[in-house]
């Protein structure tokens, strides 16, 4: 699963009604009454390598600001950070509101190499040399500096700092603690939602929590389906591929694991009815298991949801062609170099097939990147600590029904508070986005999770922390003048 999909349908269904019916002058003045905050882009110079001194080849990186909020000269600055995605502007989620609240600008940065802030135009496995976290955190660092010296400029100011503060969900989760963990001097906090902390080899956790999350019905549902998949791929494989509309997954375990895949999203994203009710039915009725899942995955998650077969074909994952549609080979070389989360089936018990296992995901490496592309999840550990992080003024959250908490921190302390969100329909970033975590909701509204009264406590806790985190920095920097 990739962390953070954003479904096409609703980028495409957005730009169209922006770009063509609202006219210059209203998107200026509500320009975040919409999906987005604000959607016009802006260009910042970015050093290609930030470990090579003596290398200052540079790259355009896009990034997009909102400061209709701000409190000229001295409120804070938020940074949203984006990731394995296309960025198409800042979000009018939670932030947005915390944004309202605070008085605060926001500031986004778009991923190297990502949408439009790719520094290569062919994507070779050469080329993508300088993907990675670490690159992205000194991005991070380099614009944060940049952007308040020329606001500093602008103020006719020289030494001043703005009170900053960090946010990111799943992987930007992970690197807007790491941002903390490692620039402390930039940032007075972070939000961590859903933050993927613990770079994990064989993520076999991921598949329980989706059996937990499902409850012993659906799961045992989904794993009797798993079952009957398994013993028809070995039998007539072209007629069940073609009745889940994936012919061209040659490769039985792109099949395979895309069938798992559909299933985690109902639970990733706050939809488990949508495949736990028609499933459960189709058992109680002696409907054929197989078929109601393939209703499910055709109608839900490639029509509603907006999944792409494609971006489980391996064939498609070697174009290095750079364009918005390369996000799947970046983030299969993330995968593939530093984190790997492989979602592989646990030997006992599992909700996916058996097949889906570390060979998989290491033939999809050597395949789509070549020889030796290999992930160094000690290293990563080794680099930020993992679920040992030891950073301070973060907050994480988890939502309760998310596979990908297990890769969280794990225990709160006071400098590093955690909160898990527990209802039936909290997912992945429950606390910026809402229920369900997709489709988009604007503001992300509470009211449709399961116990709006659970959301709204987390929330009042990140107000309560950044409240403190923010006023103690802004003493700081008085102190210092
Ligand atoms: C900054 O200084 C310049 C030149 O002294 C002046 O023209 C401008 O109005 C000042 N801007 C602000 C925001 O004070
Ligand atoms: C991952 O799982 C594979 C297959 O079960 C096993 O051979 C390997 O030792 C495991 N690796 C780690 C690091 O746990
Ligand atoms: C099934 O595949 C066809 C051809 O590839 C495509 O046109 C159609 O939209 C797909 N249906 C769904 C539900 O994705
Ligand atoms: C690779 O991707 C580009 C850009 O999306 C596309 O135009 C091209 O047809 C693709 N090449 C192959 C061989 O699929
Ligand atoms: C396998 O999983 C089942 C169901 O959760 C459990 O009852 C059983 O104890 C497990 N067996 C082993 C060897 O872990
Ligand atoms: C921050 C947080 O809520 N962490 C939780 C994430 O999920 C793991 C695994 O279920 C919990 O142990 C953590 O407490």
């Amino acid at each position: 699963m990739k962390l953070t999909m954003i479904p096409c349908f609703y980028l495409y269904f957005f730009c169209v009604s922006v770009f063509i019916f609202i006219p210059p002058t209203l998107t200026h003045t509500h320009s975040h009454s919409g999906n987005y905050l604000t959607t016009q882009q802006h260009w910042f110079s970015q050093t290609l390598d930030h470990y090579s001194p003596h290398d200052r080849t540079q790259f355009q990186q896009r990034y997009y600001e909102f400061l209709d909020f701000f409190r000229t000269p001295d409120g804070p600055i938020f940074m949203v950070i984006c990731g394995e995605y296309v960025c198409q502007g800042i979000k009018n989620d939670y932030i947005g509101v915390l944004a309202n609240k605070f008085g605060a600008a926001v500031v986004s940065l778009e991923h190297r190499y990502y949408g439009k802030s790719s520094p290569f135009k062919l994507l070779t496995t050469t080329n993508l040399r300088y993907l990675s976290s670490k690159q992205a955190l000194f991005d991070l660092a380099v614009f944060r500096h940049s952007y308040q010296e020329s606001l500093n400029a602008k103020l006719n100011r020289t030494t001043e700092e703005n009170p900053w503060f960090v946010f990111g969900v799943s992987y930007p989760g992970a690197l807007s603690a790491w941002f903390r963990l490692k620039f402390p001097h930039l940032t007075c906090g972070s939000l961590a939602s859903s933050a993927v902390v613990l770079a994990v080899y064989n993520f076999t956790e991921f598949d329980q929590q989706v059996g937990e999350s499902a409850g012993p019905e659906c799961k045992a549902a989904l794993q009797e389906t798993t079952k009957l998949v398994d013993k028809k791929l070995a039998t007539n494989a072209k007629e069940l591929k073609a009745s889940f509309n994936a012919t061209d997954l040659k490769i039985d375990g792109d099949f395979l694991y895309f069938l798992a895949d559909a299933a985690v999203t109902a639970f990733q994203y706050g939809n488990p009815d949508k495949l736990c009710n028609p499933l459960v039915k189709a058992k109680k009725a002696g409907d054929d298991l197989v078929d109601a899942y393939a209703k499910y995955v055709k109608e839900y998650y490639l029509g509603t949801y907006g999944a792409s077969v494609q971006s489980y074909n391996q064939n498609y994952l070697k174009n290095t062609t750079a364009s918005e549609d390369s996000s799947d080979r970046l983030w299969w070389f993330q995968v593939c170099t530093e984190v790997a989360y492989f979602q592989v089936a646990p030997s006992n018990d599992s909700v996916r097939s058996s097949k889906v296992d570390t060979r998989y995901h290491l033939d999809l490496c050597k395949n789509v990147f070549g020889e030796g592309v290999f992930p160094d999840v000690d290293s990563t550990n080794i680099y930020y600590g993992g679920t040992r992080i030891a950073g301070s003024k973060i907050v994480f959250t988890n939502g309760s029904q998310d596979p990908w908490r297990r890769a969280s921190k794990q225990v709160s302390s006071p400098s590093m508070p955690s909160y898990t969100i527990t209802c039936s329909n909290c997912g992945h970033g429950t606390d910026v986005r809402g229920c369900p975590q997709s489709p988009f909701n604007i503001e992300g509204n509470e009211k449709n999770c399961a116990s709006p009264d659970a959301v709204r406590k987390v929330r009042q806790k990140i107000v309560e922390h950044m409240d403190l985190w923010l006023s103690e920095c802004q003493d700081k920097s008085k102190s210092c003048i």
